[in-house]
């Protein structure tokens, strides 16, 4: 945990969290009150200790309002917010009632907040009855998903940020952190200059920048980190480096042997010279860490690239310990709140699994949902082949641009413009994606609304509210919420703060403690941000608080003047 909030800033000095990558960096923003913003590495923030790479150094210059989206649009004309939210709940709403929960779909993403995740993933599991909500996360993270699955029967990172200083060997592998990645790339660089016997090894087809700071680097082929990894293991088992000890903790340990003593390490294309030069290295030290990233993560053979090196690490029981461990950087800067969150098809929330019957009876409950799916919903690529063949009728496509960032992005780009219906919410109306939507809707972006976001290491930062929102944008969760209400399920999406979503989602992961999840976050205080950040309250609907501090909601579909709550 960190300081108390006002540590190291300045007066007029704002908190927040980089916008641009998995690190998650703390950032000290200070408003000139003409739009414009100065910023500054938080030095109390425990991802970078004060340090911002270039993109974070120049976070001030993104947030003017070029090329924004102002207010909501219905077939490329402008339109009022009660207008467009109307049509795309009467639109969803149509499509279920005629085709079935299964008939639309949510494709949102990494770069939401997860109280914006929140809001979507309830909103088409407990309430639309469907698990098709799958995310851009997808993209990047699935191997990594399904890896730590398989190896910890749950997705948890293993390690922090401080471990990758503390160790003696740091292995990336798949991973071009000077470029991705760069205040941990300048972290590591920092330890090994304090403590030249740290060594850092490079595995990557490409000489990257990031072997700068490498005492080797091994090119091996592409696709072949398995046979690299089981070649590894295997050397672990001969030369008797073995945790015994720990090896009680463990299962398939003796079948992962032998498939690794029956690898065929040659397709590394590596010398003898440089995989014993590895191995050696790898065996002989104690305090290792192996950083992966994507030339781990997409690969058609990615979950078992992940769990060849998982296994290393189990074997030698170096896990779980300073400066020792697995360790998945993620990508985007809330690839990590969208995994614990459940914003994946094939998971619930918090770590609870859709397929687990009292698992799904919890959240139902914990929700008064009115339906539940009992299995995964469309993953992604499946997400945008079902809208091809028109299985999917509806489809709302929240902070990201899928007609460029799928896999066959032409294919995909042609399946959205055949849909039915579509609705975008971006900051822009320029991407290709919402050049192809029927309602497009305008959101706050990075700076204009708050809430919280999870690293790599998975520590909780707030992005908080600098500057207002351009013309009519309102954050994304806000906008969710409203659909869902119209909807007719006004109790259920009754939030007016970020806060109030993310104390909700705080007591759900009280119920996935109580099942043994590792996340709970129910006993962390949360406060209420100051009342700038709060909504408008859409037309629609009024509602007031009682004394007892329950909601009574009044209004229909006539329009209403906003600004109760
Ligand atoms: N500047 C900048 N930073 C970013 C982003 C950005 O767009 N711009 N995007 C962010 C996001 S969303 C992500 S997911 C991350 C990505 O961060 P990284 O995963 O670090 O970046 P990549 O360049 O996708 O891939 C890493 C390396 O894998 C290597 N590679 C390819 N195939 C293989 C293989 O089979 N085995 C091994 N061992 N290596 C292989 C590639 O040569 C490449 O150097 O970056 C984040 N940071
Ligand atoms: N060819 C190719 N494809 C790739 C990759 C690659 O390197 N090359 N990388 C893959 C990886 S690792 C990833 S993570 C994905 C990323 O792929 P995308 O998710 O498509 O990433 P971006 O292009 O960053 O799209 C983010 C969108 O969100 C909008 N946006 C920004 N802030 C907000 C906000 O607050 N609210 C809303 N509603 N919208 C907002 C932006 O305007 C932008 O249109 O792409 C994957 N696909
Ligand atoms: S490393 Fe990532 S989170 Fe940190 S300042 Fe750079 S882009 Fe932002
Ligand atoms: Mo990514």
């Amino acid at each position: 945990m960190t300081g108390p909030a006002h540590l190291s800033a300045q007066p007029g000095e704002i908190r927040t969290t980089c916008a641009y990558c998995g690190v998650g960096c703390g950032v000290l923003a200070k408003p000139d009150g003409q739009g414009d913003l100065t910023v500054r590495g938080d030095p109390d923030h425990p991802a970078n200790r004060g340090r911002l790479c270039s993109k974070g150094t120049a976070l001030g210059e993104t947030v003017g309002h070029e090329d924004r989206l102002l207010h909501p649009m219905i077939g490329g004309a402008r339109t009022d917010w009660d207008t467009a939210l109307g049509h795309v709940a009467d639109r969803f709403r149509e499509t279920i009632a005629r085709h079935g929960p299964h008939s639309v779909a949510f494709y949102v993403s990494g770069q939401m907040t997860t109280e914006d995740y929140y809001v979507a993933n309830k909103l088409m599991k407990g309430f639309i009855g469907s698990a098709n909500i799958d995310t851009n996360s997808r993209l990047c993270m699935a191997s990594t998903v399904a890896g730590h699955k398989r190896a910890f029967g749950t997705d948890t990172v293993p390690g922090t940020y401080e471990d990758l200083e503390l160790a003696d060997l740091v292995v990336l592998t798949g991973s071009n952190l000077a470029w991705c990645h760069p205040v941990l790339h300048q972290r590591i660089a920092a330890a090994k200059a304090a403590r030249p016997g740290m060594r850092v090894v490079v595995i990557d087809p490409r000489r990257t920048a990031t072997c700068d700071i490498a005492d080797l680097h091994l090119p091996l082929a592409a696709g072949s980190d398995v046979a690299l990894f089981n070649a590894l293991l295997a050397r672990i088992d001969a030369r008797g480096a073995r945790d015994t000890r720990f090896a009680r903790h463990l299962d398939g340990m003796e079948e992962a042997l032998a498939a690794a003593h029956a690898e065929d390490v040659s397709v590394t294309g590596l010398s003898a010279a440089q995989i014993d030069a590895f191995c050696d290295m790898w065996i002989g030290t104690e305090k290792v860490v192996t950083v992966f990233s994507q030339g781990v993560n997409q690969s058609s053979a990615g979950t078992d690239k992940v769990g060849a090196i998982i296994n290393c690490h189990l074997a030698t029981g170096r896990i779980g310990r300073p400066g020792m461990g697995p360790f998945s950087v993620t990508g985007q800067p809330n690839a990590m709140g969208g995994r614990e969150v459940g914003g994946l098809a094939n998971t619930l929330a918090c770590h609870l699994d859709i397929e687990n019957p009292a698992h799904r009876a919890a959240v139902q409950g914990f929700w008064a949902a009115p339906a539940m799916p009992d299995r995964p919903g469309l993953k992604a690529v499946d997400m945008f082949r079902a809208v091809e063949r028109s299985d999917i009728k509806a489809i709302w496509i929240i902070c990201t641009n899928p007609a460029v960032s799928m896999p066959e992005a032409d294919r995909v780009r042609d399946a959205i413009a055949g849909c039915d219906f579509v609705a975008v919410s971006d900051i822009t109306a320029s991407t290709d994606t919402a050049r192809l939507a029927h309602v497009l809707l305008p959101a706050a972006g990075w700076g204009e609304r708050d809430g919280t976001v999870t690293n790599s290491d998975r520590t909780i930062s707030r992005q908080r509210k600098l500057l207002d929102a351009p013309g009519e944008a309102r954050p994304d969760w806000a906008i969710l919420a409203e659909v869902g209400r119209r909807m007719g399920w006004a109790a259920a999406f009754d939030w007016e703060t970020p806060a109030e979503v993310l104390r909700e989602y705080a007591a759900l992961s009280g119920i996935a403690g109580r099942f043994g999840r590792d996340f709970d976050i129910s006993a962390s205080p949360i406060s209420t941000p100051p009342l700038t950040t709060r909504l408008p309250r859409s037309a629609g609907r009024s509602r007031r608080r009682s004394k007892a501090g329950a909601f009574s909601v009044t209004g229909g579909s006539s329009p209403r003047p906003g600004g109760a709550g």
